[in-house]
């Protein structure tokens, strides 16, 4: 497939930079509130034919340039018996976090992967409907296990952190069986036909800088080198403070978040790692006109670099405008 995205994840485009959002299907769009009316989160999850259909839909209203598969990275936690479930003005819901090592010793290997089937059948279902690549996920396995140690989402990541710093080899032991997963249930995604990865490391920036190269960056290499060759994109939110480690994974690009000057980071990258990022998400309450100024500015101060792609520091909060995501793709779209 030729497309932007793939050329600009391969450092060879010469036309606009492409335009993706993280969390492009959501709650800030009322056909997906209209779905979420008769769906649970997980139903929607599950069923492979609204799983295409919710891909679809920012792809079809706003014309993204890749569209990024409708699943979440915790449905990980169901395949491994852990119970999940999302609860409204809450968040994710471990129903039996991880508590002992005894806990982790007892959770199953990925041999047998049919209770992630619904993901597989649901790429299967949405590629032919498709002009633009799709981009698969998983979690990273430092974010996934912070979930399921803590068994919700955490401001501290108390719980954490206290097995992390005081029994670090079964905190690895996690670690490295949720690489295991990453690497069966991504390679089962590039099978079905994802043509590129993205793992999010998304609260990666709770950890310091020695703690990251322990207990982050191992995992991440384990799963890149384990997966079948497909474009990789890393995204750790502090990935600007990382962005040199993740640079020696040589994954195909690194998304940034919005703390950091793109231009200065893009130009300490090596040139064959495309960047991907990194507006501010609030950007998107703005009016029309300084929604505009802020995209114009971002696309001007990285004009003529390859390997660019465009896309916010993190995902579209709920409660943005379809508008204002709007004029963001047309502006990119002009550029
Ligand atoms: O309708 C609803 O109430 C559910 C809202 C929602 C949606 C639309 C959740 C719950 N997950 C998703 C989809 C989702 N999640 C996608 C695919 C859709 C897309 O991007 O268009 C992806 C890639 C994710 C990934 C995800 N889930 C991450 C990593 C990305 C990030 O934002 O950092 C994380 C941390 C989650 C966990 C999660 N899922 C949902 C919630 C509310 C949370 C908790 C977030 C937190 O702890 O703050």
């Amino acid at each position: 497939m030729k497309s932007l995205l793939l050329d600009a994840l391969a450092c060879q485009n010469s036309a606009r930079p492409p335009v993706w959002l993280m969390r492009q299907a959501g709650r800030y769009m009322a056909s997906y509130r209209a779905l979420r009316q008769k769906y649970s989160f997980l139903e929607m999850c599950h069923e492979p034919e609204l799983v295409a259909k919710v891909t679809l839909l920012p792809i079809n209203q706003f014309g993204m340039d890749a569209a990024i598969l409708f699943s979440d990275i915790l449905v990980v936690a169901e395949a491994l018996g852990l119970g999940l479930e999302f609860q409204d003005q809450v968040g994710p819901i471990i129903h039996r976090p991880i508590m002992s090592e005894a806990d982790i010793d007892s959770l199953p290997r990925p041999d047998d992967l049919s209770s992630l089937e619904f993901v597989e059948r649901g790429i299967l279902n949405v590629k032919p409907h498709l002009n633009v690549p799709l981009i698969g996920f998983c979690g990273a396995p430092f974010t996934v296990a912070s979930y399921l140690i803590e068994g919700r989402s955490s401001r501290d990541f108390k719980k954490t952190k206290q097995w992390m710093l005081n029994h670090p080899s079964s905190f690895k032991k996690l670690l490295e069986l949720l690489s295991d997963w990453s690497v069966a249930y991504l390679n089962k995604q590039i099978a079905a036909g994802v043509d590129a990865i993205q793992i999010f490391d998304s609260w990666a920036y709770v950890l310091s800088n020695n703690h990251f190269r322990e207990f982050a960056l191992p995992y991440l290499k384990s799963i890149l080198q384990r997966l079948k060759p497909v474009p990789v994109i890393l995204f750790c939110k502090g990935s600007s403070v990382f962005a040199p480690d993740l640079a020696e994974l040589c994954p195909s690009a690194i998304s940034l978040d919005w703390n950091c000057d793109l231009k200065k980071v893009r130009t300490s990258l090596p040139a064959s790692i495309a960047i991907q990022g990194n507006l501010d998400p609030s950007v998107l309450y703005g009016t029309k006109m300084t929604i505009e100024k802020e995209v114009k500015g971002l696309l001007d101060s990285m004009k003529g670099q390859k390997g660019y792609i465009f896309n916010l520091g993190h995902g579209i909060y709920p409660d943005v405008t379809e508008e204002a995501v709007q004029t963001l793709v047309d502006c990119v779209k002009k550029a």
